[in-house]
């Protein structure tokens, strides 16, 4: 028996030796010290060896069986921590590496000047509205004394959808609108794209924003019309702005006039930006029209108003410095990062 178990012990080091994970080392341990294994069933044979023999026998099985439970142990800690050190290693993070950098996103510089002006205008009383970007002829041209033969209406100026409808080549018609299910006093704004059949270039674009503001009560005037110019002006180029009114034309308003600001680069003197004129045009304006009045239900002999309307992306070409309209479209990121 002291030679089974010298043999017992030798195989299990040595088996002992070849173990490389913890489950062929689990099958090992059961092979000697489960409940069937080696050691365990030599254990249980003592009972067999003469009484003299017994003790002996006892101690020493007693003990390779505490020896191999330790090996066994020692064995699995070395196993586990080497198995924790690689998947430690297979998951390390290099936090000295740089992170992703995300763009951060902001207004587009014609949104910008939009909400600018809106807010110098809900500041003076004006109420913003909207409306569809499909139009109908009457809205777009009857409505606002537009007559069929007008050059504007024309297949080389407007773009008319299948069916007679139109996209709408100013945002007036919201104004014809609001004036339909309002009645004066009225101090109203809208503002969002207007289409026309226009080859790009630098000052030009198919599609375009407009903002235009109307106030309709008894007895408004030219000069309630160059008071409220003025503020916006004030506000949305500096106090020291100078306006100049220039008679014009425009079917829906009489009298018309062209609005000009002092150069907001050289102050009046002449420069490049103002062709040396000193005067920017910004806006078309004047007092609505009695026939306008008249298509939405207003009493002209009771009321008058003026309108007034303005190109943002002109405006935002002025407030930035931009000579080329094309660029607000591109979503070029080097030129959107500047505003
Ligand atoms: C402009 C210039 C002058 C204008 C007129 C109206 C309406 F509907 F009240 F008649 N809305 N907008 C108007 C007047 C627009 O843009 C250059």
């Amino acid at each position: 028996m002291d030679q089974i178990l010298q043999e017992l012990k030798q195989s299990a080091l040595a088996e002992l030796e070849t173990i490389s994970d913890p489950e062929s080392l689990e099958a090992l341990r059961v092979a000697y010290l489960g409940r069937k294994g080696r050691l365990t069933l030599l254990i249980r044979s003592i009972k067999e060896l003469p009484v003299e023999d017994r003790p002996r026998m006892g101690k020493a099985t007693n003990q390779l069986k505490i020896e191999l439970q330790k090996r066994f142990d020692g064995i699995l800690s070395s196993l586990q921590s080497r198995d924790a050190e690689r998947k430690a290693k297979e998951e390390a993070i290099d936090v000295t590496l740089p992170g992703i950098s995300f763009l951060r996103g902001r207004k587009h510089p014609v949104a910008a000047t939009l909400d600018e002006i809106i807010e110098v205008f809900s500041g003076l009383g004006f109420k913003l509205e909207s409306g569809p970007e499909i139009e109908t002829e009457y809205y777009n041209f009857d409505a606002l004394n537009m007559p069929s033969d007008h050059p504007a209406r024309d297949m080389q100026d407007t773009l008319y959808l299948k069916g007679g409808s139109l996209l709408r080549t100013h945002t007036s018609p919201v104004q014809i609108r609001t004036m339909e299910k309002t009645q004066p006093p009225l101090r109203m704004i809208c503002a969002g794209k207007a289409f026309r059949a226009d080859t790009a270039d630098a000052s030009h674009s198919p599609m375009f924003h407009q903002l235009e503001g109307l106030m309709v009560d008894r007895r408004v005037t030219l000069a309630d019309l160059k008071g409220i110019l003025t503020e916006f002006a004030h506000q949305i180029f500096g106090r020291n702005t100078r306006l100049r009114f220039r008679p014009s034309f425009f079917p829906f308003t009489e009298p018309s006039a062209e609005v000009d600001i002092s150069c907001v680069v050289c102050g009046g003197e002449g420069c490049p930006l103002c062709s040396r004129r000193g005067w920017l045009e910004i806006l078309g304006a004047g007092m609505v029209d009695p026939e306008v009045f008249k298509a939405v239900g207003y009493d002209p002999e009771k009321y008058t108003g003026f309108a007034f309307g303005m190109g943002i992306e002109r405006i935002a070409m002025l407030k930035y410095g931009i000579n080329d309209i094309r660029l607000f479209y591109e979503n070029d990121l080097r030129f959107l990062h500047q505003f």
